[in-house]
């Protein structure tokens, strides 16, 4: 693959948690925000506002210390809930522009959009209107990076945040990276990096200076990483994440099943351990599929949907029922297999939260003095 094919964006939410916290609560806004633990106690900060940053705290400090640094900030607990549906939000207007979306972590995602859905030639109009549309839909600014691999559009995206937009066209690539400092390349952390200074290394012009093979002598397998990162070369291709379409579990038994009554037992088992998955990766859905399989192989699935997702009592309940649709019992059964699909977020008060929000940022999109 060469560099110069590719069109790809970074995204990135500017003080993702903080912003939300500025949107939802108005008196917030223009103020020092801390969005994590309490300043009483051993917590860390998650993100500041930037009205926060100017007083220098930083993501990762303790609370304690940031309270020291501006016992004016307002200190906030985190609503994950919320960061998490808006960061689904997000994740899903980027994929109106193209399948090859990343995410990195809630507000941050690569896209390739090399080959866009709304075939748009210039990445940077596409990147334009993406930060338009979140701004829109979100009441919230990103900033984006637009390069032609994933390395530069990163260190992009960062250069003019917040609500930045940054280009690195393929002609500026060879000149752009001579001045970087190696301490804005991701994965160039504190130690690495003061290792680099000690050769006389500051920039990724400096580390142009070394071959490949002491670079590797140097820093191990990342030292690969590095010879190319000077030159601005990065092949990595965006990796979409693909959306879990369903949860579920199943048994093969020993011997084939008869008896309802124990078929029955064994929903209720599958049922507690699928739920016991859903919880986890929190998630809920309004379809559920009971698989069975007869002891002569033939399958059959069976399966019921509800208006709202579901709870685990009635993800139980749904599956025993559709038992009653099967031939089971007449025939034995050697497999059984409970599932759940039309997924979407548990966290309904999170839900019922965001909806609430939609109605108040169509007026705070239009607030030109918003976070
Ligand atoms: N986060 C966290 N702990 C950290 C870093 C980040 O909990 N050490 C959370 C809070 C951030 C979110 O992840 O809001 C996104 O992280 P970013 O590094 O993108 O930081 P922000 O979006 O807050 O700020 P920026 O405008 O610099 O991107
Ligand atoms: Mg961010």
């Amino acid at each position: 693959m060469h560099d110069h094919l590719r069109r790809i964006i970074h995204i990135d939410m500017d003080a993702f948690y903080a912003s939300i916290e500025q949107r939802d609560f108005p008196e917030y806004r223009g103020k020092p925000v801390v969005v994590g633990g309490a300043p009483d106690s051993r917590g860390v900060v998650a993100t500041a506002s930037y009205e926060a940053r100017k007083f220098g705290i930083k993501s990762a400090m303790p609370a304690s210390r940031a309270y020291r640094l501006c016992p004016d900030a307002i200190f906030i607990k985190p609503r994950f809930d919320v960061y998490r549906h808006v960061s689904r939000q997000i994740m899903g207007i980027l994929r109106e522009y193209t399948d090859l979306v990343e995410p990195l972590s809630l507000d941050e995602a690569y896209l390739d959009v090399t080959n866009n859905k709304k075939n748009i030639p210039l990445a940077r109009d596409l990147a334009h209107q993406v930060k338009a549309r979140i701004f829109q839909y979100t009441g919230l600014t990103a900033s984006a990076g637009v390069a032609p691999n994933k390395f530069l559009a990163k260190v992009a995206s960062d250069l003019e945040k917040p609500d930045g937009l940054t280009v690195i066209a393929p002609e500026k690539v060879a000149k752009f990276v001579k001045k970087l400092p190696v301490s804005k390349v991701p994965g160039i952390g504190r130690v690495t990096c003061s290792k680099m200074n000690a050769m006389g290394v500051r920039t990724l012009g400096d580390l142009q200076k070394f071959a490949l093979e002491e670079l590797v002598q140097s820093f191990g397998k990342h030292g690969r990483w590095y010879y190319y990162a000077a030159r601005g070369v990065d092949d990595r291709p965006v990796k979409p994440f693909r959306e879990r379409k369903s949860v579920s579990c199943e048994d093969t038994f020993e011997r084939d099943i008869s008896s309802l009554d124990i078929l029955r037992e064994k929903i209720i088992e599958l049922s507690g351990r699928l739920n016991g998955r859903l919880k986890k990766l929190g998630l809920s859905g309004r379809t559920v599929t009971l698989k069975v399989t007869y002891s002569d192989f033939e399958k059959c699935t069976r399966s019921y949907t509800a208006d709202a997702p579901l709870s685990a009592d009635k993800i139980r309940d749904s599956a025993l029922a559709l038992l009653g649709k099967t031939e089971a019992g007449w025939r034995a059964v050697r497999l059984l297999g409970v599932g759940v699909s039309g997924l979407a977020a548990a966290d309904m008060a999170g839900e019922l939260n965001a909806r609430q929000l939609a109605l108040e940022f169509a007026g705070a999109a239009r607030q030109p003095d918003m976070g």
